[in-house]
């Protein structure tokens, strides 16, 4: 599975180009642009698992950091600042990491 059999390639460029700024990321907004906001919980799904490299279960801050590498493997890492607001927006139970559900909700908030 990649993610532009998920994705279209044109919003992902587009969604990239927006976030290039260091600490510019928003989740928001790069849900939003990307096209992931409009998928169903199926979609959202492929896309966790493409997120949790380890294939934990859970996207850890690690992964979170490397977050738009997924979508291109030149795209920067996320700072420190914006990979914490990530993971404190996405992690409703307070256990540091996301899950499958934490993120289903997330992408469409
Ligand atoms: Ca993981």
């Amino acid at each position: 599975m990649s993610i532009t059999d998920i994705l279209s390639q044109k919003n992902i460029d587009a969604a990239l180009e927006s976030v290039k700024a260091a600490g510019s990321f928003d989740h928001k907004s790069f849900f939003q642009k990307v096209g992931l906001a409009g998928k169903s919980a199926g979609d959202a799904k492929k896309v966790f698992e493409i997120l949790d490299r380890d294939r934990s279960g859970f996207i850890e801050e690690e992964e979170l950091s490397l977050f738009l590498q997924n979508f291109s493997s030149s795209a920067r890492a996320l700072n420190a600042a914006e990979t914490s607001a990530f993971l404190k927006a996405g992690d409703s139970d307070g256990d540091g990491m996301i899950g499958l559900e934490e993120f289903q909700a997330l992408v469409k908030a």
